[in-house]
């Protein structure tokens, strides 16, 4: 593995230019040839990006708060991962997300990407973790990941995160039965988005009521984000969040758990790819179960020895 060929040297010194081409490039290579892209990505330096995660039922207005977030961080180098649901019913807003963030696209400081999702609702593809990377080698300041669902996936949001916000509107049927399903768990901030609509305050306070019974303190916002109402005050907490994490310990934690969570996911890539491979080459014939078994743990040791 100790060779670097020609053309990742070109991809390296093109990302240490900050040359947005090699940036979309790189992210092509997270998604198709992750492992290349782990090796390219471990030869340089990476900034400590706040790692956003904004998730919650499709049509709260995910992507619409993500624009306006846009709008607030001007100064700043952003990148967006909008998790391309395959889930048929959000195709349609999936165009107005291209439509709603065009204005962004063009833009030096922003780079919007989207990743095919991998679970039937939408959950993360595991190639997240490297696309992360990609963002933190490239020097963004925040990289913002907009997804659907919660724990539909093997990669949840609060594997990659530093920063789970979870997003909640008035207009969506049994919020408040989704909390109890496990979104309390993985919310470190919550926004009740749409808050034009008058039901915002009563599932504030519904909200609020459920979080007193849990253990963390959860801030709740509420936002508007067609007109930008609440947002600047959302922003300005989560870099105030972002900023007591690098202090205390919360952000190490977390980071060694998103550690953790990429080794996992790139070591079942590798066997699976090696196994679905071992298949074709015909190399599992003729062999028992201990013997199959040995010669996979055998090839990948090989690999990293
Ligand atoms: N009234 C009102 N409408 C909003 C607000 N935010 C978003 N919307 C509208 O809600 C609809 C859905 O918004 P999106 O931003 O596409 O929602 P999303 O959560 O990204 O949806 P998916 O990506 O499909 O999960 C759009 O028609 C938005 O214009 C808001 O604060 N108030
Ligand atoms: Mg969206």
């Amino acid at each position: 593995m100790s060779n670097i060929r020609m053309r990742d040297e070109e991809l390296i010194e093109g990302m240490k230019n900050r040359d947005r081409k090699v940036l979309a490039k790189v992210l092509s290579l997270c998604e198709n040839s992750p492992e290349r892209a782990n090796f390219l990505l471990s030869k340089l330096e990476k900034k400590l990006s706040h790692l956003i995660g904004i998730t919650g039922s499709p049509g709260v207005g995910k992507s619409t708060l993500t624009s306006s977030i846009l709008d607030e961080l001007k100064n700043k180098n952003v990148g967006v991962v909008v998790v391309d649901p395959s889930s048929p019913f959000t195709h349609g807003a999936l165009l107005g997300d291209r439509i709603r963030m065009q204005s962004h696209a063009t833009s030096r400081n922003v780079f919007i990407r989207s990743f095919a999702s991998r679970g039937a609702l939408g959950g993360l593809a595991p190639s997240i973790f490297e696309a992360c990377d990609a963002f933190e080698a490239f020097g963004m300041d925040d990289v913002i990941i907009e997804t659907v669902g919660v724990g539909q996936s093997e990669v949840d949001i609060r594997n990659v995160a530093d920063t789970v916000v979870v997003v909640l509107s008035p207009d969506g049927g049994d919020e408040v039965q989704m909390m109890k399903a496990g979104l309390m768990e993985i919310a470190d901030v919550f926004v009740i988005n749409k808050a034009d609509n008058p039901r915002a305050q009563i599932l504030k306070s519904r909200l609020n009521a459920v979080l007193t019974m849990g253990k963390k303190e959860i801030p709740i916002f509420l936002t508007n984000a067609l007109t930008r109402e609440g947002v600047k005050e959302f922003v300005n907490a989560l870099d105030e969040r972002f900023q007591k994490m690098k202090e205390n310990e919360t952000l190490a934690k977390r980071r060694r758990q998103k550690l953790f969570h990429h080794v996992k996911a790139s070591l079942r890539r590798e066997l699976d790819d090696l196994i679905d491979k071992s298949e074709v080459k015909g190399l599992v014939m003729n062999k028992d179960f201990l013997e199959l078994k040995s010669l996979f743990v055998r090839e990948l040791c090989e690999k990293y020895k």
